[in-house]
């Protein structure tokens, strides 16, 4: 295969809604430039680009494929996307190596809630974005009120570069604003006749064509001058203006086509080869130190790892962008992260499964390898002697959770290192066991993330488990202060234990004064591993209590605070002063004034007024219009605090304050309350107390377990 050097190499990401059509358009894509010589169809599972087993199963992308095609003189790489919020790792990851977003609207659905993520996603990159509104077949296509939703939704910067002349099943005539022409599809799509603008049709193209120049001419001096010398630019003038527009986020194009009916796709690749930046041309990529790395094919060689996953039958795929100078089949490279060595053994550009052995990819392709043993995605492989790390993709929190249980003990253990595994490649995964809840906690991007993370256990690693509703970390803490006494005492044959306590237990907060109360001997505040402090004063006056036993009485302390003595939470945000107490000469030991420490402050503790916290997330729920009311409905059932709604065009943004109790299954409660058309994102901010009666029913939920 030929290598394509960085001036003609493209990389867009297709991008868009669910359904929309971004698959069959990259079908149609590699169709129309011959990578293939027949067009698979969704329903007949058996797209190039949605060729893993559970995308079959679910009938649509879970996955990002890169694929590739050969159009005119430049090489395409093409990311196919899942539209799903859900896959936003793999979305976000594509995007990033992408030099143009090809975001896909539906011509019946125009902008959707999800087209709005994803455009978040492209804004916050900063990428060219260029429209394609597909399945103007549909007999709901609407182009005028799709187009209309586009710039109510972003905006003047965009820009039509054609219209339909009809739509719906008979859809088969584009007049293109930039040739100038009127392109005539045959009824098996393809290559069209070029005819000239009917009579009827030239004023309207006039005008739009003129509104084009105008666009091209804004973005850049030059051609604004000749612009007003001539009244007019010519198409390489205007492709040129279109480019630097693109490049500075000023002009997003709007074309349209049927993927299904393979009408216009060959026209959007032409632009693209012609008018979208190439790799040298789009904004640069930087170190973690914040310095720029240019897109150099005789640089030093920098790959960024933006994709890597188990590929049955073929083992560890690592997909990478070369950032910089070129790499062979035989390149040894340097992990950043981990100073791992890895050699290149085989260097592949892939479509979906199929893999064609390249020799060489030059800065600013889009490959892959096999095999790299210590490599894993968001990482960064580069030539010794040149230690960089490409600024890795920051992945959006997690927002559900549940606790993963094996169905076989025996699998227990391995159940974490498969997730371990999992999380490697896909960050947007994550998984941790939680000592404090005695689970294993799996967090996702929501429901359907899930449901794909168990379909690769079972499928893949052959383990069966069950996702449950995983505890909560509550916090315990105390409103007042207590005082309490404690002798343990024992003697029973042999040696005795003897210990006796007298404490005082304060709640602490940051910066209050010292106890004033008693002489202070000793201090020691600590801070807990589960977050919140234990200030901790030996006030012991004339050696009532040997300073040997004061560590001793801080221990037992400690191990109530760790299972608190309401509902067995971690404790936090307590001052203790041990004031008083007696000794034994021979039956005191540590032992004895652990147990006499702990039984005071559990004593003290729960005459404090104790309290029950739980941890509270910040809600972002973006939601249309239509269905506000439901969702602040449905918020508020679940204890949420409304802290303030926004209007952002269609659409509403809530903003809510909620425990993460009442948070389980969110993801699909809003889902079904939406059909799909709102999002939410959530954040962990603090623990607040719990209501009364709530934590009176969580420490008879202790009670009872402890009885049994
Ligand atoms: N009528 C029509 N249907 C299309 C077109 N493009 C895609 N579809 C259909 O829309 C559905 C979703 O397509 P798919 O490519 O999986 O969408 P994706 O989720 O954006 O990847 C499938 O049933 C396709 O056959 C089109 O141009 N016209
Ligand atoms: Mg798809």
């Amino acid at each position: 295969m030929k290598i394509y050097d960085d001036k003609h190499i493209k990389n867009i990401a297709l991008l868009g809604a669910p359904k929309s059509g971004k698959t069959l358009l990259a079908e149609d894509m590699l169709f129309e430039a011959g990578i293939i010589h027949r067009r698979g169809t969704i329903e007949g599972k058996n797209t190039i680009s949605d060729y893993h087993e559970i995308e079959h199963e679910r009938g649509n992308s879970v996955f990002a494929t890169p694929l590739h095609t050969e159009w005119k003189d430049y090489k395409i790489n093409i990311i196919d996307t899942p539209g799903f919020d859900d896959f936003a790792g793999e979305m976000i990851a594509s995007l990033r190596v992408a030099d143009t977003c090809v975001v896909v609207i539906n011509a019946y659905q125009g902008v959707e809630v999800s087209t709005e993520l994803i455009w978040n996603y492209a804004e916050r990159f900063n990428k060219p974005v260029l429209f394609a509104i597909n399945q103007m077949d549909h007999p709901k296509a609407d182009f005028e009120s799709t187009l209309a939703s586009l710039k109510n939704h972003f905006g003047a910067k965009v820009v039509q570069m054609q219209y339909p002349l009809n739509q719906g099943p008979d859809f088969n005539e584009i007049i293109d604003l930039l040739k100038m022409v009127l392109y005539r599809f045959p009824a098996e799509g393809g290559k069209p006749e070029k005819l000239p603008i009917p009579v009827s049709e030239k004023e309207k193209a006039e005008r739009l064509h003129n509104e084009l120049v105008e666009k091209a001419a804004e973005n850049d001096e030059k051609l604004m001058e000749k612009y007003f010398e001539q009244g007019t630019l010519d198409e390489d003038e205007m492709r040129l203006g279109l480019k630097e527009g693109m490049i500075h986020h000023d002009v997003f194009p709007v074309f349209v086509m049927s993927a299904k009916k393979n009408m216009g796709t060959g026209r959007m690749m032409g632009f693209i080869d012609n008018v979208a930046p190439t790799p040298r041309e789009s904004k640069p990529e930087y170190t973690i130190e914040g310095k720029e790395i240019p897109c150099d094919p005789n640089g030093p060689t920098v790959l960024f790892v933006f994709k890597s996953h188990l590929e049955p039958n073929l083992g560890k795929l690592t997909f990478f962008k070369v950032i910089s100078g070129e790499v062979t089949s035989n390149s040894e490279l340097i992990n950043s992260q981990t100073g791992a060595i890895e050699r290149i053994h085989q260097l592949f550009i892939m479509d979906g499964k199929n893999r064609t052995t390249v020799d060489k990819l030059v800065a600013g392709d889009i490959g892959a390898t096999l095999k790299l043993k210590e490599t894993y995605t968001n990482q960064t492989l580069h030539a010794k002697g040149f230690d960089v790390t490409v600024n890795p993709i920051e992945f959006p929190e997690p927002r559900v959770r549940v606790a993963v249980i094996a169905k076989s003990k025996n699998d227990n253990e391995k159940i974490g290192e498969v997730l371990g595994k999992i999380h490697q490649e896909d960050p947007t995964l994550e998984v941790e066991y939680s000592k404090e809840l005695k689970q294993l906690i799996l967090s996702a991007q929501g429901e359907l993330h899930l449901t794909v993370c168990r379909w690769f256990l079972e499928n893949t690693y052959k383990l069966n488990v069950d996702f449950i509703t995983p505890r909560i970390s509550y916090r315990e803490t105390i409103r007042k202060p207590a005082s309490a006494s404690y002798r343990h005492k024992k003697q029973s044959g042999g040696a005795g234990q003897f210990g006796e306590v007298y404490l005082k237990i304060e709640p602490y907060t940051e910066g209050m004064p010292e106890p004033d109360e008693f002489p202070i001997r000793g201090k020691e505040v600590i801070d807990l591993e589960w977050g919140g402090k234990l200030v901790f004063y030996n006030c012991i006056v004339g050696g009532v209590i040997d300073a040997r036993f004061i560590p001793s009485i801080l221990k037992g302390v400690m191990e109530k605070m760790e299972e608190g003595p309401i509902t067995g939470s971690y404790v936090r945000d307590v001052r203790v002063m041990v004031h008083d107490g007696k000794m034994h000469p021979v039956d005191s030991n540590d032992i004895s004034f652990k147990i006499a420490g702990m039984m005071a402050f559990k004593d003290a503790f729960m005459r404090a007024e104790p309290q029950l916290l739980e941890p509270i997330y910040d809600l972002e729920v973006r939601v249309p219009e239509e269905i506000m009311g439901d969702v602040m409905g449905d918020l508020q059932t679940r204890r949420s605090l409304i802290m303030g709604i926004d209007t952002n065009g269609n659409y509403q943004v809530i903003k809510a304050r909620t425990p993460l109790a009442e948070l389980d299954k969110y993801s699909n409660s809003l889902r079904s309350l939406s059909q799909g058309r709102a999002s939410f994102s959530q954040k962990f901010v603090d623990y607040v107390p719990v209501p009364f009666d709530l934590q009176q029913r969580l420490a008879k939920d202790l009670a009872e377990v402890e009885a049994v």
